[in-house]
């Protein structure tokens, strides 16, 4: 029996992606508000109706009843993120927009009620647009601040009632999507890398100081940090290839090696010198970043990729924000992110080896397309045998992980309810328990459909992953 007792199960969310009401009770535009068509696609100057999320799946007037399907699956964690523009709207305001902060009040008040603990995440690519344009996102310093005064209002204010916190959600995703992850309002091709690693730095020294910040006031309190995991394999066993392979992984290990050992490795001083990039940190960083690592590691993980020092073969596949080179040996999702549920128990393996800090996988799902059938217990439902088998894959893989001695906290699927996809901002892209009647022209009635991979996700819940050897 190798998930322990007390794992956390259950399903991860974002706000920007669900609630809708974007302009309700106070909330300021962030800038998922801008971004109709995904994080790579064109911004508008202001939101405009093709834009699936400003609806979303009407979480925020339908949070009761959608928190209670989601405990009927037997969640022990629920995770979601708090909109930082329905909290402070402009992001540098004086003071919190109390609508925002009682909006959050019931929906962790009903998640205890149900028995699932609410696990956060800070910023979920849903910065105010008013820090996009005033200050140009986390470039600037100014941004530790406002950050600073947010999280203390949440830790204040939820306190008692929230135990996990997250950071800064796939927080290195900022290389490929400054936009979106940093509120970097720059063109990328314009970006210098001066600029990009100084917004690095700035998220870096808040992510540190709001750990500080929560533990003060709560020493219950655990914070994680949250990075978007893709082991990046050599794409032959040539020595070219392996160390191809080393520098891409570096870039994305840099983030883990700040957070949870509080330091810039070698690599990164090497990368910056070659670079000529230049950041300036404040007197005191340092010994922020030292002092304030975090308490776990939470990730999230969906594809492997390869990479070669060949240029003739160095082409570029798709893949959750930051992608590389197509691993032949794999099959890919139908928009081409390629499956590879061992990938998972290896970077659990190779988390834990490098860090010795307790794990949570926080997103891991397939994003399908569904048909809509009679049946189920709710009249319609949908018959999806390959999201069953892409989680139990991937689920057996935690379980060995877990046999190879690697603790793991938990594991939130991503999403337990249909909601508008990150990347391309379809609602055709499912990756529920639960379906979402709602269509990528907006159309639809809203309405909730437990899927057959309901009924599979609660019973593995129910044995604690035991039935994943169902014959
Ligand atoms: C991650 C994000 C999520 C989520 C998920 C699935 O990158 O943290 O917000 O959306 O991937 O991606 P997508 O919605 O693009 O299919």
């Amino acid at each position: 029996m190798a998930f322990p007792k007390g794992f956390l199960w259950g399903g991860a969310t974002a706000a920007n992606q669900m609630e809708g009401a974007y302009d309700e009770d106070g909330k300021g535009l962030s800038v998922e508000d801008v971004t109709p068509r995904g994080v790579k696609g064109v911004r508008t100057e202001t939101p405009t109706k093709d834009n699936l999320k400003l609806i979303g799946i009407d979480f925020y007037h339908r949070y009761k009843e959608d928190l209670k399907l989601l405990a009927g699956m037997g969640f022990t964690v629920f995770r979601l993120s708090i909109a930082w523009s329905r909290i402070f709207p402009n992001g540098d305001d004086e003071t919190p927009n109390e609508k925002g902060l009682e909006f959050y009040d019931k929906v962790f008040d009903i998640c205890h009620e149900l028995g699932m603990e609410p696990l956060v995440t800070l910023s979920h690519y849903e910065i105010p647009l008013n820090l996009a344009k005033k200050y140009n996102g986390w470039t600037d310093r100014r941004l530790v601040g406002f950050f600073e005064r947010y999280v203390r209002t949440v830790f204040e204010r939820y306190k008692g009632k929230v135990h996990f916190f997250l950071t800064f959600n796939e927080v290195n995703s900022i290389l490929e999507t400054p936009f979106t992850s940093g509120g970097i309002s720059t063109p990328k091709d314009q970006l210098s890398l001066s600029d990009l690693y100084q917004a690095i730095h700035n998220e870096m020294a808040a992510s540190a100081l709001a750990t500080k910040i929560a533990h003060e006031i709560d020493p219950e309190i655990k914070v994680g940090c949250m990075v978007l995991s893709m082991p990046v394999y050599p794409l032959t066993c040539s020595p070219d290839d392996v160390i191809a392979a080393m520098k891409e992984n570096h870039k994305n290990e840099m983030f883990l090696e700040i957070h949870a050992r509080g330091r810039y490795p070698g690599y990164m001083k090497r990368y910056m010198r070659e670079h000529q990039i230049q950041i300036t940190p404040e007197p005191g960083d340092e010994k922020l970043l030292q002092e304030n690592t975090v308490d776990f590691i939470s990730f999230s993980y969906y594809v492997s990729v390869c990479a070669t020092a060949d240029p003739a073969k160095n082409t570029r596949g798709e893949g959750n924000l930051l992608g590389g080179v197509p691993n032949p040996y794999l099959k890919s999702s139908e928009w081409g992110w390629q499956i590879d549920p061992q990938g998972l128990r290896y970077t659990l393996n190779d988390f834990w080896d490098r860090y010795q800090k307790p794990l949570f996988i926080v997103e891991n799902g397939l994003g399908a397309k569904d048909t809509l059938i009679p049946g189920g217990p709710d009249g319609m439902t949908v018959e999806d045998d390959y999201r069953i088998s892409y989680m139990k894959e991937h689920l057996l893989q935690v379980e060995e992980a877990i046999e190879d001695g690697v603790p793991v906290m938990g594991y939130t699927s991503w999403a337990p309810i249909d909601l508008v996809s990150a990347s391309t901002a379809q609602m055709s892209k499912r990756y529920g328990f639960i379906y979402v009647d709602r269509n990528d022209d907006g159309s639809g009635s809203l309405a909730r459909y437990r899927k057959k991979s309901c009924a599979w996700y609660k019973r593995v819940i129910e044995t604690n992953g035991r039935s994943l050897h169902d014959k």
